[in-house]
């Protein structure tokens, strides 16, 4: 233990925080990281160009470009990452040994290697159906007019449905499976009811398949708009709010969905309200839906102690979706993912207590002035020594780890 961490322990005692149980608490908290940060969601179908209104840019040199390659990648990203983890995957990622399977009919054995993955790598597990990237989304998916697409893409969702459900019992915790799907108009349509109603029965029929909640549990995502998609987008905020109410199941709330000055940090005490669990997409939108890498910024650490402050630990199921292919792709994963656990862990050290109190006394200066302090308190150094109890590097020692991974692995790859 450093001289600096007990210094700044007592800082934080000064102010009535326990450090050690911060700790203890963010232990128990996962993240489910994505695993499509490593190949700018291409996945292993090789159906064809990234579409659905949803882009990567840059080609930096050294995308996992087969499912060993991935899977090398992730145990090279964990490695840099402290806390408690799980792993995203969508259906794209399936292994098939080279055969082409039709996503209506994936089941799990086709993610069995998937399964021993996460059990190496003591990770639970989140799945994702895929409606993009395929002949059969090009116009419309769940929503689409026509009777044979919508059929094709609710039997890909049951699948997925009962995959996570072997997921959750295989690995003995649960898999949260979530409800993406790019439909929109370009241009302004005349009906928006008709495709929401299409949706709305379809998302029925793919619920309405028997699934154990002990092992999979449901969301679903809104969005604003989509490339391609300006000018309506079927599954909306309003759209599915309705729906997540209404048949109970998890919202996702994904921080790039909404208008640019909008933030999902101020809905999850309103969506708790009305809602056991929702789920967060943790994303940097730059003008848009870029999917920027997560920074350390006042929006992520407003999600942070949201979560904290009200005990949300078990009912908010932290997401990460953000994908950045113009910058080593390793360092991207690793930063944005550090920065969830650091905007968590900054969280767990505010003195709750003081600043309750002077909220509730109409204090607000004292809250101000408390507020503002804990921004120049030692953090770094209860950072580091999270980090260090956790096996993985404390600093930017990360990054010397990234470039000789690059100089070894990655530069390697065409
Ligand atoms: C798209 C959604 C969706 C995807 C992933 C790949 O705008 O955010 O969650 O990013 O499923
Ligand atoms: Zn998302």
């Amino acid at each position: 233990m450093s001289k600096c961490f007990e210094t700044a322990k007592n800082f934080y005692a000064d102010l009535g925080v326990d450090v050690e149980a911060a700790f203890a608490r963010l232990d128990k908290i996962p993240v489910s990281i994505h695993c499509w940060q490593g190949d700018d969601v291409n996945g292993f179908e090789n159906s064809g160009e990234l579409d659905g209104g949803i882009a990567v840019t840059g080609n930096y040199p050294g995308r996992a470009r087969n499912i060993q390659e991935l899977k090398c990648d992730i145990e090279k990203m964990l490695s840099l990452v402290p806390g408690a983890k799980r792993l995203n995957i969508h259906a794209i990622y399936a292994d098939t040994e080279g055969k082409k399977v039709e996503r209506n009919e994936l089941d799990v054995t086709h993610f069995a290697s998937w399964i021993d993955f996460a059990k190496k790598n003591k990770l639970g597990l989140d799945f994702n159906p895929t409606f993009f990237a395929h002949p059969l989304a090009a116009n419309g998916t769940l929503s689409s007019a026509d009777a044979a697409v919508r059929k094709y893409w609710i039997e890909h969702a049951v699948n997925c449905r009962k995959i996570g459900a072997e997921f959750g019992k295989q690995l003995n915790d649960p898999c949260v499976t979530n409800v993406w799907i790019p439909d929109g108009f370009k241009d302004t349509p005349f009906d928006r009811l008709s495709p929401r109603k299409r949706l709305e029965e379809s998302l029925d029929a793919i619920f309405a398949a028997d699934v154990d909640t002990k092992y999979n549990l449901d969301a679903v995502e809104s969005k604003l708009f989509g490339i391609g998609a300006e000018s309506c987008t079927i599954g909306s905020h309003e759209f599915y709010m309705g729906y997540a109410v209404s048949r109970k199941k998890l919202l996702c709330l994904d921080a790039g969905h909404f208008h640019p000055t909008e933030v999902i940090s101020d809905k999850i005490s309103s969506a708790l309200l009305v809602l056991d669990e929702i789920l967060l997409h943790v994303s940097r939108g730059v003008r848009w839906d870029s999917d920027h890498v997560i920074c350390w910024d006042t929006e992520l650490q407003s999600i942070a102690s949201e979560i904290i402050r009200h005990n949300f630990d078990r009912r908010v199921h932290i997401g990460l979706d953000y994908f950045d292919g113009s910058i080593n792709r390793i360092s991207a994963w690793t930063i944005g993912a550090r920065n969830m656990y650091k905007a968590l862990l900054f969280a767990l050290l505010e003195p709750a207590d003081l600043l309750r109190n002077a909220e509730n006394s109409g204090d607000f200066g004292t809250r101000l002035g408390i507020m503002e302090e804990l921004k120049t308190m030692p953090f770094t150094a209860i950072w580091k020594e999270y980090c260090e109890r956790c096996g993985v590097p404390s600093g930017l020692n990360f990054l010397d780890e990234v470039k000789a991974y690059e100089k070894n692995i990655t530069s390697k790859r065409s």
